[in-house]
């Protein structure tokens, strides 16, 4: 092994002690384990473009949708800035027939997977329970309770293994994840099943305001280990050992070797959400820190030294990103609230009489909204009705 040779566990200079194949420099460094992963890629500058543009479109898309919120077009929103290697990496070394269970800021994974624009957004615009088709993309909605996919995805394997079949599910989790009782679970289940499943765990220092220090003194790959996993720690800011990486853990899960747990090392460069002001609790060095880091600088200059990245193709890249941008933001405006009362739809398979007598006790509340009310009868949800029991205001309507 020469000296630019790697193994797949290794410290370069950045004390992540991580796989790294692109450094932060945009150098490249050989691996005897990895490097036969990314021949398809080394061949065809075609396929290593199109990470380029896939990592440009989704920073473009998610800084357009946090302008969308911040204009009253959205919710809320969790922005993925600064973890595109991480997600696109993993993304496109999936197959069509592998499953996706995410939690709730993999938008660029479901870029991977085929969702439309618009379907990214219509949940957090709030007019809908559930984004798109997960039949149509094999990718499930996203999970926000934290963990839980996990569970989904094991369960999605065992039936894979039962099936005979060669596809992989992938659980996609954050580290604050892993202090949830799901997600060990999940692991024991997996791990005794050998069930072809991946765990993707994107590592971006904190879980809202905690950061990972509190969910683990070790590593958390380290984990793995004690539930007998294979475990594997990724730099998760350079795309091609993301890549490299997750194209293993999947050959392993394809080839009756059971279940892996991945930590990407990675850097939530925005807020949690939206409603969220980091500011409060981060130290700005930190970001100074992992802004040295970014996923697509480094990638950029790699492409550029290649001679791949001409001003050019650049200019053509930026372009397909403001298309997508736009086509989002079109996309959104134009969604249409639902009928108020498609809220008591597809709660229970059956209907019941409870349900109806909330649903019309709703309907009453709300005609008294109508165009053309006098203000006589008109329901205020916040005043209710004196209770003459107690003398104190009880609230209006039946539906509790
Ligand atoms: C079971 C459960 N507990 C608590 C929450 C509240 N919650 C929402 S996001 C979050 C932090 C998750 O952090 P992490 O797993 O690191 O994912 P990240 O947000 O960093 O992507 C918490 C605790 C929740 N949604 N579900
Ligand atoms: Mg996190």
């Amino acid at each position: 092994m020469t000296p630019s040779q790697v193994d797949s566990r290794v410290v370069r200079g950045t004390g992540l002690d991580a796989v790294q194949l692109l450094d932060e420099t945009g150098a490249r460094h050989g691996s005897t384990q990895y490097d036969r992963w990314l021949e398809g890629l080394d061949a065809d500058p075609a396929l290593a473009l199109r990470l380029y543009e896939d990592m440009i479109v989704v920073r473009r898309l998610d800084a357009e949708a946090t302008a969308l919120q911040r204009q009253g077009e959205l919710a809320l929103w969790p922005p993925l800035l600064g973890q595109e290697a991480a997600q696109i990496g993993s993304g496109r070394a999936l197959r069509a027939d592998d499953f996706v269970f995410s939690s709730y800021r993999e938008h660029a994974v479901a870029y991977t997977r085929g969702v439309a624009l618009v379907e990214l957004v219509r949940v957090w615009r709030g007019v809908t329970a559930s984004g798109w088709d997960p039949y149509a993309v094999n990718m499930a909605t996203p999970q926000v309770i934290i963990g839980a996919q996990t569970l989904h995805a094991t369960g999605y394997a065992m039936g894979i293994q039962n099936d005979g079949a060669d596809a992989v599910a992938v659980a996609y989790l954050g580290d604050g994840a892993m202090s949830q009782g799901d997600v060990n679970e999940a692991f024991v289940f997996a791990a005794t099943y050998g069930a072809p499943v991946v765990f993707f765990c994107q590592n971006n220092q904190w879980a809202i305001s905690e950061p990972v220090t509190l969910q683990s003194t070790v590593p958390l790959v380290d984990r793995a280990a004690g539930f007998g996993l294979p475990g594997v720690r990724v730099d998760g800011n350079d795309v091609l050992a993301v890549l490299a990486v997750t194209h293993e853990a999947l050959d392993r899960a394809r080839t009756g070797g059971g279940a892996t747990f991945v930590e990407a090392v990675t850097y939530r460069m925005g807020p949690h959400t939206t409603a969220d002001d980091p500011t409060r609790y981060r130290d700005p060095a930190e970001l100074e820190t992992w802004t040295g880091r970014d996923p697509i600088s480094r990638y950029r200059t790699y492409l550029t030294g290649l001679g791949m990245l001409t001003a050019d193709e650049e200019a053509r890249v930026q372009g397909v990103a403001d298309r997508a941008a736009a086509e989002l933001r079109a996309g959104c405006i134009a969604l249409e609230d639902p009928p108020a009362l498609t809220i008591f739809d597809h709660v229970y398979a059956e209907p019941h009489a409870a349900l109806a007598a909330e649903r019309a006790a709703y309907a009453q509340y709300l005609e008294g909204f109508a165009d053309g009310a006098d203000g006589e009868g008109l329901a205020d949800p916040a005043a209710g009705t004196t209770d003459p029991a107690t003398g104190t205001d009880a609230p209006t309507g039946g539906a509790r």
